[in-house]
């Protein structure tokens, strides 16, 4: 039989920070003036903070002894060299452009690749991702499998490509339009949903065929590793790192915000194998992140992410990590609070259209939702439905996606497993007081990426 064990963390604590509570007045009021968006809170009048598991994680001693080993040159500092080896070793690609996050790469790289009336296929959007390749004069396709639209179906791998969906795609508008395709691991927008390796290598045989690039949002990679690890045949043996890198071999590039898997606060950057974009992106990024070795971050930002990039690779960090994970949306899967399913690898995200089935799309459940579990418990989280979805750009009408969830996104080596109940809890009163909670109705609205900064006001 095997030995079933824990997922106890591989780390004890050696400094904490202080969080307070407040009351359910104050945050009334709180919310209130912050028109009914989390992202407009003040992180002090925070409990528990799952707004984002980005820049949000606990660095170990050894990346804050990093920070200390920061080479400040101008050019040629040594953390950029460490960084590149590390990259190389664990990732595969053989040349790296670091950027300040994963936007500033999305950025360089739509840029270069994306020509007017292109077409990017990808496992479904990323809000910052799809904008760049917007910005750039592209359009984005969804090629996700109809499973991960789903919050029900129970399907491992709902981050895999749908390969008649491509190939439609390719018949209908030539491969020459398609610059590269776009792959995330894990999808994000889906639930943290893992891509299989089975469904990437066939990926990787259609794509060659064509000749067209596969460019691999690697944010959270180490994660995606881990469920394959667990769930794909002929995976159980393999470490996590050695997955990793057998996933980026399979792909021609990456962009990667490395406040995700690799445990900094700040840091990305783009990497790639041919010479020719690398030469590009060299270039492009002294004008808008920095010099090509240090792309907007310091010395020791790099010393801290190449640290971290070896850190997150781990098995017993990334096996205690989505532990975690699994630990909170297995409980309340078992309150009966509607869920995304399988539970994703970086947060549990509840399905709104469930939750508040009263409240119609365009009244905005998702945020509406955030809202009260900050009223309830000062615990804040992150809607992820139509207001993250934005407006078709022909019609000027909402986009209205199927999943229409609230992100509770768990930060790497932060919380406990007593906050983990602290948060359940406050998600089942809510959930018992469903009945009595109205919708909002949007007051102002930025023209990009709405979500970060729109207001609202209750109906
Ligand atoms: C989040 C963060 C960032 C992200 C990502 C994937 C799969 C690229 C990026 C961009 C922060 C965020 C960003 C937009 C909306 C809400 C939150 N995701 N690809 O919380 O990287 O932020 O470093 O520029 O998840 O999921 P960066």
């Amino acid at each position: 039989m095997e030995k079933k064990r824990s997922w106890a963390e591989p780390y004890k604590i050696k400094m904490v920070e202080p969080v307070f509570m407040t009351t359910e007045e104050y945050r009334r009021k709180a919310i209130e003036e912050s028109g009914y968006n989390t992202f407009l809170l003040r992180s002090e009048d925070v409990y528990i903070d799952l707004l984002t598991d980005s820049g949000t994680s606990a660095m170990s001693d050894r990346q804050w002894a990093g920070l200390m080993m920061g080479d400040e040159a101008y050019a040629g500092s040594r953390n950029f060299y460490h960084l590149e080896e590390t990259v190389r070793e664990c990732y595969s690609y053989k040349y790296v452009v670091p950027t300040h996050q994963g936007r500033g790469a999305e950025h360089i790289l739509s840029r270069i690749l994306i020509k007017q009336g292109d077409f990017i296929p990808g496992n479904m959007y990323f809000t910052t991702t799809k904008l760049h390749q917007e910005l750039a004069g592209g359009k984005f396709v969804d090629i996700v499998v109809d499973e991960a639209h789903d919050p029900d179906n129970l399907y491992k791998f709902k981050g895999d490509t749908d390969l008649r969906k491509l190939e439609k795609l390719i018949g209908e508008v030539g491969a020459d339009k398609i610059p590269y395709i776009s792959i995330a691991t894990t999808v994000n927008m889906a639930g943290g949903q893992p891509i299989s390796l089975g469904n990437l290598k066939a990926l990787r045989k259609l794509t060659t065929k064509h000749g067209i690039p596969i460019v691999h949002d690697m944010t959270r990679v180490a994660e995606n590793a881990f469920m394959i690890q667990q769930n794909e045949e002929g995976y159980h043996d393999r470490s996590v790192a050695e997955i990793v890198y057998e996933i980026c071999s399979l792909t021609d590039g990456s962009t990667m915000s490395s406040k995700k898997d690799a445990m900094v606060n700040i840091g990305g950057f783009l990497a790639v194998n041919d010479p020719v974009i690398f030469d590009k992106a060299r270039n492009m990024v002294v004008i808008y992140e920095g010099l090509h070795t240090y792309g907007g971050l310091a010395g020791r930002d790099m010393e801290a992410l190449a640290i971290g990039i070896r850190e997150s690779l781990q098995d017993d960090h990334i096996r205690a990590r989505v532990g975690q994970v699994m630990y909170l949306g297995e409980k309340m899967m078992n309150m009966g609070i509607p869920i995304v399913k399988p539970v994703g690898t970086h947060g549990v995200f509840l399905n709104a259209r469930k939750f508040l089935p009263h409240i119609t799309q365009d009244k905005f459940p998702a945020q509406t939702l955030a809202a009260e579990i900050y009223i309830d418990s000062g615990v804040r989280s992150m809607e992820r439905g139509v207001v993250s979805a934005g407006r078709n750009k022909e019609t000027g009408d909402h986009n209205y996606p199927n999943l229409e969830l609230v992100r509770l996104t768990i930060p790497r080596r932060v919380y406990t497993q007593a906050h983990m109940d602290v948060i359940a809890e406050s998600v089942q009163r809510v959930y018992e007081r469903r009945d009595s909670i109205r919708g909002l109705k949007m007051v102002y609205e930025p023209e990009y990426l709405r979500f970060f900064q729109a207001r609202f006001e209750k109906l």
